[in-house]
């Protein structure tokens, strides 16, 4: 139900290892026990990337992977925050000013953006302090969304230290905006599906407004996710901003060329419904209105009659005003084939025909070719990671989550499972030129995990 927050489960700590090795360690680290513990899933998009921010539809599901943190609100208004990894060092802040730098994407951040989330929520400017703990074993810069399951984490850390209730589509929305504040400028895949996943099935997560239906995946395949093993952290980079900017440009010299009022479109999904056409069509506008070589910011200007310091200061993003060139044609054409495609893969899951497995895979694959070459986010490493996945048995393969380096995800027979997984380690893992750090290869089948929860000690 839209209205419900997330669960609250008694249990005995004793009997969950990793549960009990953390309430351990806060105990040496801070002398007391831990009250609750929360825990928030990371996500693999299983297809539809690179269009939530522009307003389109999704189909990810929640991985077992998570963020788990072991709280213990205090009587004063400090924030203490450490890490069970010692990759990540100790934080410690006054609850009444929480200052996050955008230009440096340090861990304790992201709890940040979770914690005054909350806090701008409920307008308090006086927060009680906290001591938290925190362990996660979600492969981080890699696709499979560690940040927002520490943004969501701490978001519901927060709410549970204040005795509030939200319902998951509340928290899931304040932690998509309050992630911003990391300086990407992202839409709400990731904090949704952390929130309001469930067990056993993947969603297809609509925006404006959010919600999430089940999507029943074939029970003949498998999903599987491996690791290119190349990091690329999003708020240390433009990459990622420059392509939501790419859309948004993309999307108003649409709407000018259609008559619309260009100046309040923001997203290429606006234009569509304010023309109400399909998104086939959409395609054909594109092709019509923009050039495939790649436009100036002085050409951008002259299209929508604005100066370049209108352009910088009241469209772009701080670090994406300098960018001298904007592909807008291939990033349209990316973001409204990609929409479409989401589409077929539900409605084929839906309707399970004969050959579904083939044809899911068939759509991932056009995906990935997709986010390669028109969204230019792919990588070497994963270019060939989806074609050995491909050639030892996945009818699809796919990067996932942002890329440019990151894990990607294949569809793969549940018969052919073994081979395909002994394959793909011995072909890219201890390929000849492979040297990749022994904690960074990961190879897994995964299925649909559930969303955040609270825990108490019974
Ligand atoms: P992702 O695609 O995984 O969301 P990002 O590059 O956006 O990747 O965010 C990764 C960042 O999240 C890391 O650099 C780190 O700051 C934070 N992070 C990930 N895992 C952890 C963890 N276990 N503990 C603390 N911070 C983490
Ligand atoms: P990753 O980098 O995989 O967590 C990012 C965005 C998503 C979405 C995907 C691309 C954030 C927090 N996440 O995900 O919203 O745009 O890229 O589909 O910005």
């Amino acid at each position: 139900m839209a209205t419900e927050g997330p669960a609250m489960r008694r249990i005995q700590v004793a009997e969950h290892p990793r549960l009990l090795k953390l309430k351990e360690m806060f105990n040496s680290k801070f002398g007391s026990s831990p009250k609750f513990y929360v825990r928030a899933p990371g996500r693999v998009n299983i297809i539809g990337e690179h269009i939530d921010y522009c307003g389109y539809s999704v189909l990810p599901m929640a991985v077992e992977q998570d963020m788990l943190i072991a709280v213990e609100p205090v009587k004063t208004n400090t924030l203490q925050l450490g890490n069970t990894n010692p990759l990540y060092p100790d934080f410690s802040t006054s609850s009444n000013n929480i200052q996050i730098d955008k230009t440096k994407p340090l861990w304790h951040n992201y709890f940040l953006c979770g914690f005054k989330g909350i806090q701008e929520h409920f307008g308090l400017s006086d927060l009680t302090g906290m001591n938290c703990l925190v362990d996660g074993n979600i492969p981080p810069s890699s696709g499979l969304s560690s940040s927002s399951a520490l943004v969501c984490c701490a978001g519901l850390v927060t709410l549970t230290a204040l005795g509030m209730n939200l319902s998951k589509v509340e928290l899931a929305e304040i932690c998509a905006k309050s992630e911003r504040y990391i300086g990407t400028e992202g839409g709400g895949m990731d904090q949704s599906i952390s929130f309001l996943a469930e067990e056993g099935t993947a969603k297809l997560i609509e925006f404006s407004p959010l919600r999430a239906t089940d999507v029943k995946l074939p029970s003949g395949a498998v999903f599987v996710i491996a690791n290119s093993c190349v990091e690329m952290n999003k708020a240390a980079t433009s990459h990622f901003n420059i392509r939501v900017m790419e859309c948004r440009l993309a999307a108003k010299l649409l709407a000018k060329h259609k008559g619309l009022q260009w100046n309040k479109v923001l997203r290429l999904e606006e234009v569509q419904a304010q023309l109400g056409i399909s998104l086939e069509e959409m395609l054909s506008v594109t092709e019509d209105a923009l050039h495939s070589d790649p436009y100036s910011p002085e050409e951008i200007c002259m299209c929508l009659g604005i100066s370049l310091d209108e352009l910088r200061t009241q469209i772009l993003s701080q670090n994406t005003r300098d960018v001298p060139i904007f592909k807008l044609y291939q990033r349209a054409k990316h973001v409204y084939s990609e929409a479409a495609r989401v589409l077929q893969f539900k409605k084929i899951c839906e309707e399970a025909p004969d050959n579904v497995v083939q044809q899911l895979g068939e759509l991932m694959n056009q995906s990935h070719r997709s986010c390669r070459d028109m969204y230019e986010c792919s990588c070497p490493e994963l270019d060939q990671l989806v074609d050995i996945c491909r050639k030892f048995g996945a009818q699809g393969s796919r990067l996932t989550g942002a890329g440019w380096g990151g894990c990607t995800v294949s569809i793969v027979p549940v018969d052919k499972l073994p081979g395909f997984l002994a394959n793909v380690q011995e072909a890219f893992y201890q390929g000849s030129d492979a040297s990749f750090a022994p904690e960074k290869q990961s190879l897994f089948a995964t299925k649909p995990g559930g969303g955040a929860l609270v825990f108490l000690e019974a």
